[in-house]
């Protein structure tokens, strides 16, 4: 394969941006966007928060009280979808391959664009320069020879960043990198790999695929693949599905059911942003939900919702209201999604009764 230029951005603070963006006199003061009321939890919060240890997906009430002058505003999903749209269509105009993770996170593949002297680091001024000037929030870039890497870049001088690992800086970048940053480790396989005498990427290699595969599986191989800098996985604009889902893993766990409703509202808009790439016009049959508990236990359900067209928070609550049967339980992970009608399936023909 030839060699590739992918390009990573992730907006700074995002929902955060967007209201100091709207009223400048949040740029001053430690800001957080979240969930009204005392039992709201943290979506994010902009960096004077953090400097504080502010972190998303915190209770309300730790927060301010790490940080007794936060100033808390509710989320508003509809601006930070359209500021979402500004910049994915800035995306786009430079290049077609372009795949979004979320509302404020996307892959570009710029490997065929001449522009820019076919530079992907002036590519990436350029995109930092023009979401400035005409969305008015930052993001930080990652240019890379791939997906793992080049995420991994724009993370490394956040916020208002810009990251190149060249391809024959690889190999001193991935050396030096703690596992923590790998996709896919969370923290059961950090301490596998720690009790394995493994800190960095450079100790992963050291220990050799065998090791790896034996251990870990089919994961082990991603991970050696990773300590080498390697990933071909590649830009995937839009693909045929059978569902479309997303989710979201905690920092720290989310304490209750109050909390977790007021995660669900992101993760909705994270949905639709989804679907209107992948599912576009698809018959949606099932809605489902997906919960992880702190002591790791996982439950789903899906119920038939077959007149639903751009599913929304109201949709998905009582999904939950029937998963979750104590309220009080700390949970790990949320997760939504829907799966579309088999048209070769006679499901249509129920509808005839409707
Ligand atoms: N979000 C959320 N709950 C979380 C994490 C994120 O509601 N637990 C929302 C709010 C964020 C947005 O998603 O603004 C993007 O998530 P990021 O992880 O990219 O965080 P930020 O953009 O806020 O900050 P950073 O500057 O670290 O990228
Ligand atoms: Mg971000």
């Amino acid at each position: 394969m030839p060699q590739r230029k992918i390009i990573h951005v992730d907006c700074d603070c995002f929902y955060a941006a967007v209201e100091m963006r709207d009223d400048p006199t949040l740029s001053n003061v430690p800001l957080a966007v979240g969930g009204a009321g005392g039992r709201g939890v943290v979506a994010t919060c902009n960096y004077k928060a953090r400097a504080f240890g502010v972190r998303s997906a915190m209770p309300g009430a730790e927060a301010r009280r790490l940080c007794p002058d936060l100033v808390m505003v509710p989320p508003d999903m509809a601006r930070y979808r359209n500021a979402s749209k500004q910049v994915m269509g800035i995306l786009r105009e430079l290049t077609d391959l372009v795949e979004p993770l979320s509302l404020d996170e996307a892959f570009l593949d710029v490997s065929d664009i001449d522009d820019h002297r076919g530079s992907a680091t002036l590519m990436a001024r350029y995109l930092r320069e023009r979401v400035k000037n005409e969305v008015g929030i930052t993001i930080s870039a990652g240019v890379a020879p791939n997906k793992f890497l080049a995420k991994i870049a724009s993370d490394w001088q956040k916020p208002d960043g810009l990251f190149v690992v060249k391809p024959d800086e690889i190999d001193g970048f991935v050396r030096e990198l703690n596992v923590e940053k790998l996709f896919g480790v969370g923290q059961v396989t950090a301490s596998r790999l720690h009790a394995l005498g493994v800190q960095t990427c450079g100790d992963l290699q050291t220990l050799g695929v065998d090791v790896l595969i034996e251990q870990f599986g089919k994961q082990g191989f991603r991970l050696h693949e990773m300590a080498h800098g390697r990933d071909e996985r590649p830009v995937v604009v839009s693909r045929i599905a059978k569902s479309v889902s997303v989710e979201r893993t905690f920092s720290e766990d989310l304490p209750d059911m109050a909390a977790c409703e007021t995660v669900l509202a992101s993760l909705v808009a994270d949905l639709n942003l989804r679907l209107s790439r992948k599912g576009r016009d698809k018959p949606i049959h099932k809605l489902f939900i997906k919960i992880r508990y702190s002591d790791f236990s996982t439950h789903s359900l899906e119920r038939v919702r077959e007149n639903v067209r751009d599913p929304a928070l109201e949709d998905y609550l009582p999904l939950l209201g029937e998963l979750v049967t104590n309220r009080e339980r700390p949970v790990r992970l949320l997760g939504l999604g829907v799966r579309f009608r088999n048209d070769d399936a006679p499901v249509t023909q129920l509808r005839l009764f409707d």
